[in-house]
């Protein structure tokens, strides 16, 4: 049997992620694994702690070469989320994917035997494929690099632990996995399709095994201050 690993929402380059406690699990475990996915977000552009998005898809980009060199026996698949399909990213992915046989990248969903794996902003509200594709290509070439004003003021909330109820308030587990349930339908990757296990992120809100419409949700959470994240195994 193969297995699979997924994590989601990194925010790497975020210095409110703490992302780089997570890199050494990453990669032992990419060392064993037959396939690993980064199910979006995986970088973030706008609030990156580099000097400028370019030097942060530089980063990003020689982070994901190293890791398929060093880890040549696992398959990386890069799922994007609304934090890095940025086109400028996109492009040097894709290049980097075309010399790279144990990398691929997907925008919006990947498919393996009856699990999907999804960024999850589809769970905002109710949208259907036609309607994200419309809201991440408005976001396609607006991904700026905030000033340091703005940071501050992020990273004072963090202090005070409002994203963490944020999120619990603004994703509750039936909603999200409802409105999830309604997109995977839309793209013909519902429970009648064959579609068993649902493995998204986005919410940064934990969810273990949750059942809905016959189908089971998995979240691994978000490495941000208060919030719990973990790498998951995926069953394929
Ligand atoms: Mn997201």
């Amino acid at each position: 049997m193969k297995s699979a690993y997924v994590v989601s929402d990194l925010h790497m380059f975020c210095r409110r992620s703490q992302w780089h406690e997570l890199l050494e699990t990453i990669h032992d475990v990419a060392k064993t694994a037959d396939l690993f996915v980064f199910n979006g977000d995986t970088f973030d552009f706008k609030w990156t702690s580099l000097d400028s998005v370019e030097a942060t898809v530089e980063r990003a980009i020689s982070f994901l070469r190293e890791l398929s060199k060093r880890c040549s026996k696992c398959h990386f698949h890069i799922n994007l989320g609304n934090h890095d399909h940025a086109k400028i990213f996109v492009d040097a992915l894709d290049k980097l994917a075309r010399k790279t046989p144990n990398l691929s990248w997907h925008p919006y969903y990947l498919r393996v035997g009856s699990t999907l794996f999804l960024h999850g902003d589809v769970a905002m509200r109710k949208m259907t494929h036609e309607e994200l594709e419309r809201y991440r290509e408005r976001r396609l070439y607006r991904h700026k690099k905030r000033g340091p004003l703005r940071n501050r003021v992020y990273d004072e909330l963090l202090k005070t632990g409002a994203h963490v109820t944020v999120s619990r308030l603004a994703f509750p587990r039936r909603r999200t996995a409802k409105r999830i349930s309604a997109y995977l339908e839309d793209i013909g990757h519902s429970y009648d399709d064959g579609v068993k296990q649902v493995y998204f992120g986005h919410t940064h809100v934990p969810m273990s095994n949750y059942t809905y419409g016959g189908m089971t949700f998995h979240n691994g959470g978000a490495p941000f201050k208060g919030m719990q994240c973990v790498l998951l195994k995926a069953k394929i």
